[in-house]
């Protein structure tokens, strides 16, 4: 696929990285993420090992960060201020603690205590501090050599300017990391923004970047902070004998420590206080990336030492990445319900935000010409949330020289009919409508689907399996389906094709709403078949309906209106909704008119949050209830928020809602609202 050796990928990548370096160490203006420069680093890490005869010395795999600058004068740590090897799964997490017993000849049942420690992601520190007094700052620099930046350190209000105990030691090297909490980061930007001077693209730029101002009356108004974590050279005093005792000492001496710093008690409790702290992550004053653990008896970590970069005794687990690099192996175009073409990535398999991912989406071609993306690229993957992975953007320093570009076929992949561009829109589309296999496969997978007719069970290769044996031709043949023929289908038994029939039957009884999503009218999404439901007192009155009296209804525009009105002309689906009645769906009848003000805006201005299960209704077509009455449903609580509405089991959203004053409500208030009967069953 491509004409990359190991060699010249190898030499890219040294290439790329030590300009992101630069970028970071140097300029404090980093031009890409940690996980996309860590994604990097650990390929050429990977290639080199495979390849040793690759490796150079100059790698930045054998360097800890990058050259001071100049303007600073530079300093050696007395003790080298080493960077953290990094675990991504429990996996890693079990490895790291099975090695720590190994090292130590600790049989494996008995638990090891360590500490957890917020990963931030700030400026790493020195504070000497002689006979109790400050005399030196200095940044990490390249682990040996740092930056003496002691008149900057010496502004910052969390720094002790002297220890407070009357009896100092005559030497302390304290270390931490100097962040800003988010609320000054964010007023520090806006109000750059207003006299238009340089804002941060995040708050490590902005720590770092103050810190290492060259006017330190300008530091001084940065809103800085600080966290110590450790020691290094210690002369005149003794030390506690663990981590933990040392922490407690040094807040004792004046230093500010990390509150959430907890005790772990074996590798179940990091594993357990790594899904706490990801669960509090949001709600954190200042951003991190992950949790540190580490060794908790100082005798066990000098036992443990180093190895090349890091300590053997501490580990940083880090949030899954959200953003990350891969190779483009090759696209495919995916033909939708509506005919629509999309290309999708194949990709090198790689971990985005927590799961593996092999396939994202370009979305259409003019996505594709504009990101400038070819197969053969090294591309970086984005997956933030439960969004689907898509191909940010590319990486143009290491595309080869073969790379290929992307080429939207003329015929359907599927079916072979034309493919369609109309000018103007981005979609391409087959023209082949219901002769399209992949057409007709979508078509019945949304009308399975859980926001349409829920039918439990009935999946992409079962779907396939039907259309391809003849079993069915569209949505209305299913309700003939018979458990005997079922059975004879590939993986599936007597029992499994009863339940299938059984969900076939149960999903007859459905509601107008969902019966209108169901059909897979094109831009007729859930909330606008809501609109529909609720604005027609029967399916004869809405297919009958024109362009004129749909566009009366809020939210339908001209477009959604003619592709409706263009659906119910269509002979073809007319008959598939005749068969479909004839079959047994049914929905009850609609509300009498004006009871439940379905169409009118009377919830304009307020704005909801719904969290947890609600009986017989997903939090979607409640939202899309909401909606429509002209209420904004959002996704998270803030002041602005009219009322939380609280199902079975709700989360976090609840606490929130109290800690900001939100009022919270249950079921019977917002069936109430909507004017939802609660079922009985
Ligand atoms: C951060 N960045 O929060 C360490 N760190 O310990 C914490 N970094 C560290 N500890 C030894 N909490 C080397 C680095």
């Amino acid at each position: 696929m491509s004409d990359t050796t190991p060699a010249s990928r190898a030499q890219a990548l040294r290439a790329l990285l030590e300009k992101y370096n630069r970028a970071y160490y140097r300029d404090d203006a980093p031009l890409v993420s940690d996980a996309e420069y860590d994604g990097l680093f650990r390929e050429l890490q990977a290639l080199e090992e495979a390849h040793p005869e690759l490796l150079t010395a100059d790698s930045p795999t054998q360097r800890v960060g990058a050259a001071p600058v100049e303007a600073f004068e530079p300093v050696r740590h007395p003790v080298p201020m080493l960077s953290l090897a990094n675990a991504f799964s429990d996996g890693d997490m079990a490895d790291f603690d099975r090695r720590v017993h190994d090292r130590l000849d600790i049989d494996a049942e008995t638990a090891v205590d360590y500490i957890a420690e917020p990963k931030l992601d700030g400026l790493a520190v020195s504070l000497i501090y002689e006979n109790g007094v400050l005399v030196r700052g200095a940044t990490r620099g390249d682990g040996s050599t740092g930056e003496n930046i002691t008149a900057n350190l010496r502004t910052i209000d969390d720094v002790p300017l002297r220890l407070n105990t009357e009896q100092p030691p005559a030497m302390l090297e304290v270390r931490g990391e100097v962040f800003m909490p988010l609320a000054g980061f964010h007023a520090l930007n806006t109000r750059a923004e207003k006299y238009g001077q340089k804002v941060f693209a995040n708050p490590r730029n902005a720590a770092a970047g103050s810190l290492r101002l060259l006017d330190s009356r300008i530091t001084a108004k940065r809103p800085l902070a600080l966290y110590v974590y450790a020691l290094g050279q210690v002369e005149g005093v003794d030390v506690p004998a663990t981590h933990s005792a040392t922490l407690e000492w040094l807040a004792g001496l004046g230093f500010p420590v990390n509150p959430e710093i907890t005790a772990c008690h074996g590798l179940a409790a990091c594993q357990q206080a790594y899904a706490d702290f990801a669960e509090k992550r949001a709600g954190l004053a200042y951003e991190i990336d992950g949790v540190v653990f580490k060794v908790d008896r100082l005798d066990y970590q000098a036992d443990l030492g180093f190895v090349s970069r890091a300590p053997r005794w501490a580990i940083a687990r880090k949030f899954p990445a959200e953003e990350v690099p891969t190779l483009l192996e090759s696209v495919e175009f995916q033909v939708g319900r509506t005919g629509a073409l999309t290309p999708v990535a194949r990709l090198a398999p790689v971990q985005v935000g927590g799961v593996v991912v092999s396939n994202a989406t370009l979305h259409n071609m003019d996505e594709v010409r504009r990101k400038d993306v070819r197969v053969g690229d090294t591309v970086i993957v984005r997956r933030a949330g439960d969004v689907i992975p898509e191909v940010a953007r590319v990486l143009p320093e290491l595309r080869p020289d073969n790379a290929r570009l992307i080429e939207l076929p003329q015929t359907c992949p599927e079916c072979g009919s034309k493919v369609e561009t109309v000018e103007g829109e981005a979609v391409a589309r087959c023209s082949g409508g219901l002769f399209c296999p992949a057409q007709r496969k979508a078509a019945v997978l949304h009308f399975a689907s859980r926001k349409a007719l829920d039918i439990e069970g009935l999946g992409e290769k079962l779907v396939a399996q039907l259309l391809e044996g003849g079993l069915i031709e569209h949505v209305d043949d299913l309700f003939a389906l018979e458990p005997a023929t079922l059975a004879r289908l590939d993986r599936m038994g007597e029992k499994s094709a009863a339940k299938l029939v059984a969900a076939i039957a149960k999903a007859r009884e459905t509601s107008f709403a969902r019966f209108i999503y169901s059909l897979g009218i094109r831009e007729v999404g859930e909330a606008t078949a809501q609109a529909l439901a609720g604005s027609f007192a029967s399916l004869d009155e809405l297919m009958a309906a024109d362009a004129e009296r749909l566009e009366a209804i809020q939210d339908i525009g001209p477009i959604v209106a003619k592709h409706i009105v263009a659906f119910f002309a269509e002979e073809h689906n007319r008959r598939i909704i005749d068969n479909l009645l004839e079959a047994g769906v049914h929905w009850p009848d609609p509300q009498p008119a004006g009871a439940g003000a379905e169409t009118a805006d009377d919830l304009a201005g307020n704005t909801y949050v719904l969290t947890g299960t609600f009986e017989g209704y997903t939090r979607d077509e409640l939202k899309a209830r909401l909606q429509v009455r002209g209420a904004k449903v959002t996704g998270s609580v803030s002041k602005k928020t009219t009322a939380v509405f609280a199902g079975e089991a709700p989360g976090s959203k609840v606490a929130k809602a109290e800690a900001a004053g939100v009022p919270v409500e249950d079921q019977a208030a917002l069936f109430g609202l909507l004017a939802i009967e609660e079922q009985a069953d």
